[in-house]
């Protein structure tokens, strides 16, 4: 009386027991990097001095930073193929596609398990996986054959039943779930679908509704392997890999939603959070600047196909930029031989790059004060590269109504009669020539190291006691990309002293100067946070770079999962209030002191937060296992791997 969830950690547990809440590690089957986390994954994977990865298949796909400003990305694409060739991974060069969607469509297998250093990994949900985000780090161990450690997760069941209403896609669904759980208070949680609904959304669709899970801030969500699953991979020509995966009929859970697909209507995640949902009918008339569609979430060939169709002999209106990015060189190609790229451009539409492009701030910033209409998954301020834009997250059917029509506009109101309902492909154009398998001559492989690639920074071991200032003071949200931002920042990911100067830019950009200064003089920083501290992207250099500032811990009302594990991987103690409203006193420049850190661990008990200019004392929480204590006290996962799994 299994779900899929437990049934796909059982066969993989290695650690632990299956006991929600308590600390779990499962073997790793597949991994996933993409250029902007990679470079820093596979500097840790080498290393870590193993001569070959251990999993069944790894992928390192270039994606991300395309744009070639300077010769920094050109020479992190080189490192990456060289490094693939050498390690035993597969190289997905730039041009091939966005990981998650080349993922599904060429290598996703139901029943295994992925890990990705994208947040967005649980795409992989769509074809039956546990496909889950992490840091760099975790990834380097698990491509080197360590376990990975989560915390064994509660189930929601989400009960599909009927289907959707033309002109309502699964984005509207994925927005459903965000207006339902919102972002917050999921961390811990995975989402199983099922019920009648599911076998009316194919892959691809269910891939929109797992990779949004990420913003919901769940470990993962996935979807039944069934017949459905069973004709896409053979479309993919890829029928062997499949199996069923079917949740057993008495399967238990820790909580059912019951969503009626009939019932949902187009919908809008408002600015600046993908939670911020309303239906597209209560703004609609807004006027709108901007639209792009692509991304992880919304680039299928489906997606495209039924944009085209919307536009087919229409002209988008001539107060809109219109920004079309196909997800993969797969999409690309079939829209470009079936016509429907002929239909975006002749309606207008700049065709993008195959690539993260405008979902990551690279490129396509809008204009000042924007109304921007995005298919993409992360509505963050700024994130666009416009601090000023409005971002709204639609579907491709919304986002096609606002492109023609200049305003805010339900697709179910343009005036056609009949949705241009595209039915799955029965065969996808398959071409893996950007695909390239390792050396099978590693030993002759040389790696090549351009001049912006450093070495990983090393971390001292904790402190017993930490004595300094708080830096910042930040309210709820938080999101990595305030602490890390990308963009034009993107290319120095292999460059860890330069991307530091870049901590908390778009809040405060004195922060890393300030921090620096104290560093020097040996005093260590903290950061105070609100509610979902570190929400969003899996970048690891949101934690890697703040410790190379000298920050020793953040203390919040609450963290997000994979900042978290983050965190600690680079030995960043993450605290939480005893008592929440303790948060309203402490401010921003106190001189603070925690003290006998080591004992306080080693016994389970809280930590003080002495406040000298306060003069008042606070209590901390930390949800730590053992393991993750000794990773903290040695200064981080990659100083506790080399002294063979202890503290020192
Ligand atoms: C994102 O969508 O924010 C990113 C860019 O894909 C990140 C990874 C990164 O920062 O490189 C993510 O989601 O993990
Ligand atoms: Fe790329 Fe955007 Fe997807 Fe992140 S969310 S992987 S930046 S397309």
């Amino acid at each position: 009386m299994a779900n899929i969830v437990e049934k796909i950690i059982k066969s993989h547990l290695v650690e632990g027991e299956m006991v929600p809440g308590q600390p779990i590690a499962i073997r790793i089957d597949q991994t996933l990097t993409q250029d902007a986390t990679g470079t820093m994954a596979y500097l840790q994977f080498e290393a870590m001095g193993i001569p070959r990865v251990q999993t069944e298949l790894s992928v390192s796909y270039i994606d991300h930073n395309t744009l070639q400003e300077g010769f920094e990305n050109a020479d992190d694409h080189r490192y990456l193929q060289s490094v693939a060739a050498k390690y035993g991974i597969h190289l997905s060069k730039a041009g091939n596609g966005i990981c998650h969607q080349v993922h599904l469509e060429r290598f996703g297998k139901p029943g295994k398990t992925l890990l990705g250093s994208d947040s967005h990994t649980p795409t992989g949900g769509g074809i039956g996986m546990i496909a889950i985000g992490a840091g760099g780090l975790d990834v380097a161990v698990a491509m080197g054959g360590g376990a990975f450690y989560l915390t064994c997760p509660r189930i929601v069941k989400v009960n599909l039943t009927g289907q959707l209403k033309p002109w309502v896609s699964a984005k509207d669904v994925i927005l459903k779930m965000l207006e339902i759980l919102t972002t917050k208070g999921n961390v811990g949680s995975v989402v199983e679908y099922g019920g009648e609904g599911v076998r009316a959304l194919s892959v691809p669709e269910r891939a929109t509704i797992t990779n949004m899970g990420a913003e919901l801030g769940v470990t993962t969500s996935i979807f039944p392997s069934d017949e459905t699953t069973k004709a896409f991979l053979k479309a993919q020509g890829r029928e062997e890999d499949w199996s069923e995966l079917l949740a057993d009929p008495d399967a238990e859970y820790d909580r059912t939603i019951d969503l009626a697909l009939g019932e949902i209507v187009p919908l809008l995640a408002q600015p600046h959070s993908p939670d911020n949902i309303c239906p597209v009918s209560a703004i609609a008339g807004m006027k709108v600047n901007q639209v792009c569609i692509g991304s992880c979430t919304n680039s299928s060939v489906k997606d495209l196909m039924t944009v085209a169709k919307t536009l087919e002999g229409k002209h988008v209106h001539p107060e809109v930029s219109f920004v079309v990015a196909p997800g993969s060189k797969q999409v690309l190609r079939m829209i470009s031989d079936n016509g429907a790229l002929s239909t975006l451009i002749a309606a207008g539409a700049r065709i993008a790059e195959t690539a993260c492009g405008f979902c990551i701030g690279n490129g396509m910033a809008p204009q000042t004060d924007a109304i921007s209409i995005r298919t993409n998954n992360r509505n963050f301020e700024g994130r666009s590269g416009t601090k000023s834009a409005q971002v709204y997250l639609a579907s491709p059917e919304t986002a096609a109504a606002c492109a023609l029509k200049g305003v805010i506009t339900d697709p179910r109101d343009l005036g056609n009669d009949t949705y241009p309902a595209i039915d799955m492909q029965e065969q996808f154009t398959i071409d893996d020539s950007l695909v390239f398998p390792p050396s099978d001559e590693p030993a002759q492989v040389k790696i090549s190291r351009g001049p912006n690639i450093g070495d990983p920074p090393a971390n001292e071991p904790l402190p017993d006691s930490l004595r300094g200032e708080i830096m910042l003071k930040v309210g709820d949200k938080i999101t990595t990309d305030h602490i890390m931002p990308a963009g034009s920042r993107l290319k120095y990911r292999s460059n860890v002293p330069k991307y530091a100067t870049f901590v908390f830019e778009p809040v405060d950009p004195t922060f890393a100067t300030r921090c620096v200064k104290n560093k020097e003089v040996g005093t260590h920083n903290f950061v105070l946070g609100g509610m979902s501290y570190g929400q969003g992207s899996s970048r690891e250099h949101a934690a890697l770079c703040p410790m190379y500032l000298g920050v020793k811990a953040v203390i919040a009302k609450s963290l997000e999962r994979i900042h978290t594990a983050n965190l600690i991987n680079f030995g960043i103690l993450p605290l939480t209030f005893t008592k929440e409203s303790d948060y309203n006193i402490i401010e921003q420049g106190d001189e603070v002191e925690i003290p006998n850190i080591r004992q306080a661990l080693s016994a389970g008990q809280e930590l003080n937060l002495l406040n000298e200019t306060k003069k008042r004392a606070f209590r901390l929480k930390y949800d730590l296992s053992e393991r993750q204590k000794n990773i903290i006290l040695a200064g981080g996962l990659l100083n506790y791997t080399k002294a063979g799994g202890t503290e020192s």
